[in-house]
């Protein structure tokens, strides 16, 4: 008895310490393994005598209970000692600010779109968005373009059924149709997005991008057009002279047409706008067709108005010096990265479209 006490004494000072999982592990080899303390005192019933055998094991099956108790005590202690000491190292501090991250950039094109817009607004032209898959009636119809018209061809234009009834739209103008439908004139709008034309070489590409301009109201005429574009041609090139040109031109939809060129030179290499006696054309226009005002409802005999129709594309490539159309379309990041703007440069007009 007095060994098992003596076992038992030395082992419960032992388990006092400050034990790590793998000394704690040791212990338990040191008293159950196979040449174990607590192990070789079970070997030795066997040896004693009946009277004192009994007590024996009854005493060491009290001892061996009692330190395998206390060593998975201790041993649970110690793991969960070790994943609180996890949880508090890998605390997150939300208190603590973000982290710098990259920015992302904006398109050119979104840029420009935003301030054309900006530009636009400013002369009390609202916003209008329509969808790219238009029905036949909004895309050329209404916009007096009959079924026998070049336009309809389909080497120009992506049809989406058999029947020739839904297309990626050609033209934003579909968008002027849908306005025009469902509310009453006066109108003063500008629809600027996606189109698409069958055509693909280093000028075009089969997506690229429109702003339309539509105004209609009791007297409006040609000399409102030339104000508003030559308005938005200054302000969009941040110049303060333009010289610009109207040459006479054919749309189905509008009745006079023209086409616009604005004057520029090329310096050192550069392009400069407003100046010299070279010719850019970069809108169609004219005086909205009675027909079309029919088409939706609007009487042609009280009122009237212009449209026109910009590409964004190579105005955006004119801005900033950009000579590929097709590096718009690549998802270059480097390009992006270079070309594109800060999300937090939004164009306004009162401060200046760029800084
Ligand atoms: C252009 C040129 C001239 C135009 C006409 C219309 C509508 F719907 F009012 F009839 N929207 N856009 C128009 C007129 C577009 O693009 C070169």
């Amino acid at each position: 008895m007095s060994e098992l006490k003596k076992i038992k004494d030395e082992f419960l000072l032992k388990l006092k310490e400050k034990l790590s999982l793998l000394e704690i592990n040791q212990i338990k080899t040191d008293l159950f393994g196979k040449n174990g303390l607590i192990s070789s005192q079970f070997k030795k019933i066997g040896t004693l005598d009946e009277t004192e055998r009994k007590k024996f094991a009854s005493d060491l099956n009290v001892i061996k209970d009692e330190l395998q108790n206390l060593i998975n005590l201790k041993i649970s202690e110690i793991e969960k000692a070790k994943i609180n000491q996890k949880l508090e190292q890998e605390k997150i501090d939300i208190t603590l600010p973000e982290r710098p991250f990259v920015r992302g950039k904006i398109h050119p094109v979104s840029q420009t779109i935003d301030q054309i817009s900006s530009i636009f607004s400013e002369i009390g032209f609202s916003v209008e968005e329509g969808p790219d898959v238009e029905n036949e009636h909004n895309n050329f119809t209404a916009l007096n373009t009959p079924d026998n018209h070049p336009a309809r061809d389909m080497h120009d234009t992506f049809y989406l059924d058999q029947n020739k009834e839904t297309l990626l739209r050609t033209h934003t103008s579909p968008v002027q149709i849908r306005t025009m439908s469902k509310d009453k004139p006066p109108f003063k709008i500008i629809a600027p997005g996606r189109t698409y034309r069958s055509d693909s070489d280093q000028t075009h590409s089969p997506m690229f991008h429109q702003v339309e301009g539509l105004h209609i109201d009791k007297d409006i005429n040609m000399g409102h057009l030339k104000g508003c574009l030559s308005y938005f041609i200054k302000e969009f090139f941040e110049v303060k002279k333009i010289k610009m040109r109207f040459r006479p031109s054919h749309f189905p939809f509008t009745e006079p047409s023209a086409e616009v060129d604005i004057g520029y030179e090329i310096k050192d290499g550069k392009i400069i706008i407003g100046e010299g006696n070279r010719w850019l054309e970069i809108l169609g226009c004219g005086m909205v067709h009675p027909n079309v005002l029919k088409n939706v409802k609007v009487d042609p005999t009280k009122f009237q108005g212009y449209a026109f129709g910009i590409g964004i594309d190579r105005l955006a490539m004119l801005k900033y010096g950009i000579n590929d159309l097709r590096a718009f379309f690549d998802c270059d990041y480097r390009w992006l990265n270079h070309f594109g703007f800060d999300p937090l440069d939004v164009p306004t007009n009162y401060r200046g479209l760029s800084r």
